[in-house]
């Protein structure tokens, strides 16, 4: 065994992403109807318009438009998400960024699994939004103390899964054949199971308690609760969702449609109800499966998170119970104090860039200057929009809660515990925001320094 054996974290994501894809189609229809939905309206969008084909290709996007974006599981305990993060390291994923979902009366903490480095995210930037369920938020003592007990009996990996995850940690990585192998064992983990562990009426009371806490203690492992792909236009997708037989949820999430798209915008076809057999031979059914979309743009900084969350709060408020479209009309214009236009943004130190030489920069050897502004106005030098590649809490607990029927429950708020999170998972979560403000800073520096070098050739 050589190191030449191993293969990139990066593909074994890439197989993995798409195997499970696959299972997810197989195993909820619906998903395949959506998926067909998202390549219809990308298609027309993009012979709609050239300019954005054109970009597209030039960035090397179109080949990989109908890749899944994210997925999302939920947990029942520490061993197993600590056990999460080993295995999502095996595909280079990472947790970045802490989500406290309590404030919106789900009784989780979360993180985001996510390829980290340019040339990763490049590859596929395939990422599992993965959540810890709070016992300790549960009022009732004996529910809690049956889901500790029903939890403690499960083991949600195979025997392959951990002996291929300590091999990739003795051995540094996987060969191609057991990256194979990792992928078939991993994904059992994340299958579906029509059979409950439980009986009928403990699935009840956990249910009553709250449909979340139900989901994640009486199956055999945390089954994928979504997929995601990228659509070019969420607006037209959500609009035609009906017509193909889906359920939409009631509104977009995020910000609204801009000229500059900024964060994340989504939505949801609820989830659907399955049949359960329930131990005792009870039949019921369980609602948790449904399918996403998302639609990405520019991350922002500190300063323009800010503002972003101010006016949507603000939107929020003034759009409370309206439909789609009579809520989209009220954040395009609550967002209309958010400039729309990349240098704007960049100027106002509102988004994170990428800087670059242009083709005149690389072919230059004259400026003597080394101000990035001046560079840009030389024409040396652009700034290209960062993408933003992590979630939106108000978001999350969106799509969260249009699938649990609206289960939610203010006692569970105030308690982001982000230390708890951490002690469970077994490491610390990267900062998101902390990783686009390197990359920017990395990509002026590279810029600063070539300039200069052709300045000394
Ligand atoms: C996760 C919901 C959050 C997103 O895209 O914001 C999420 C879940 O329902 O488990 O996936
Ligand atoms: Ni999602």
């Amino acid at each position: 065994m050589t190191q030449e054996d191993l293969i990139s974290t990066n593909d074994v994501r890439d197989r993995f992403s798409k195997a499970m894809s696959a299972m997810y189609q197989a195993e909820v229809p619906q998903y395949g109807t959506l998926l067909e939905l998202v390549e219809n309206v990308n298609q027309e969008t993009l012979s709609q318009q050239p300019e954005l084909q054109r970009r597209l290709e030039a960035q090397g996007e179109l080949t990989r438009l109908s890749v899944e974006r994210h997925g999302a599981i939920r947990v029942g305990t520490a061993a197993e998400l600590s056990m999460l993060r080993r295995l999502f390291a095996v595909m280079g994923m990472y947790p970045v960024g802490y989500y406290d979902l309590s404030e919106a009366g789900v009784p989780v903490h979360s993180t985001a699994f996510r390829p980290i480095d340019d040339e990763a995210l490049a590859r596929n930037p395939f990422r599992v939004f993965t959540s810890l369920l709070r016992l300790e938020l549960i009022e009732s003592e004996t529910l809690r103390q049956r889901s500790e007990e029903i939890l403690a009996k499960r083991d949600i990996f195979t025997p392959g899964a951990r002996q291929l995850i300590e091999r990739h940690e003795t051995q540094g990585g996987l060969t191609s054949e057991e990256a194979d192998q990792f992928v078939t064992e991993a994904l059992e983990t994340f299958r579906w199971h029509q059979d409950a562990t439980v009986d009928l009426d403990t699935y009840q009371a956990l249910h009553d308690e709250h449909r979340l806490i139900a989901d994640v203690v009486c199956f055999r492992g945390p089954h994928i609760n979504h997929l995601t792909p990228r659509t070019l236009d969420i607006d037209e997708v959500q609009r035609r969702m009906p017509e193909v037989g889906m359920n939409p949820k009631a509104v977009i999430e995020g910000p609204p449609r801009r000229e500059c798209p900024i964060l994340l915008r989504q939505t949801s076809f609820k989830a659907l109800e399955e049949s359960i057999h329930f131990a005792g031979h009870a039949q019921g059914t369980h609602t948790a499966r449904f399918g996403e979309i998302e639609q990405r743009g520019v991350a922002l900084t500190p300063k323009g998170r800010a503002l972003y969350d101010e006016l949507l709060n603000e939107g929020r408020k003034q759009a409370a119970g309206l439909d789609n479209e009579a809520y989209q009309a009220v954040m395009e214009k609550v967002f209309s104090s958010l400039p729309d236009s990349d240098e704007e943004m960049r100027l106002e130190g509102l988004a994170y860039f990428h800087y670059h030489l242009t083709e005149a920069g690389q072919a230059s050897r004259r400026s003597a200057s080394s101000d990035i502004e001046s560079l840009i106005e030389q024409g040396l030098v652009e700034a290209k929009p960062i993408t933003y590649e992590d979630f939106l809490p108000v978001s999350a607990a969106g799509i969260f809660q249009s699938n649990l029927g609206g289960g939610q429950n203010e006692a569970y708020a105030g308690n982001a515990n982000r230390n708890a999170f951490e002690e469970a998972l077994g490491a610390q979560v990267t900062d998101e925001l902390s990783l686009y403000a390197e990359r920017e800073q990395a990509s002026k520096a590279s810029v600063l320094a070539s300039v200069k070098g052709e300045l000394l050739a």
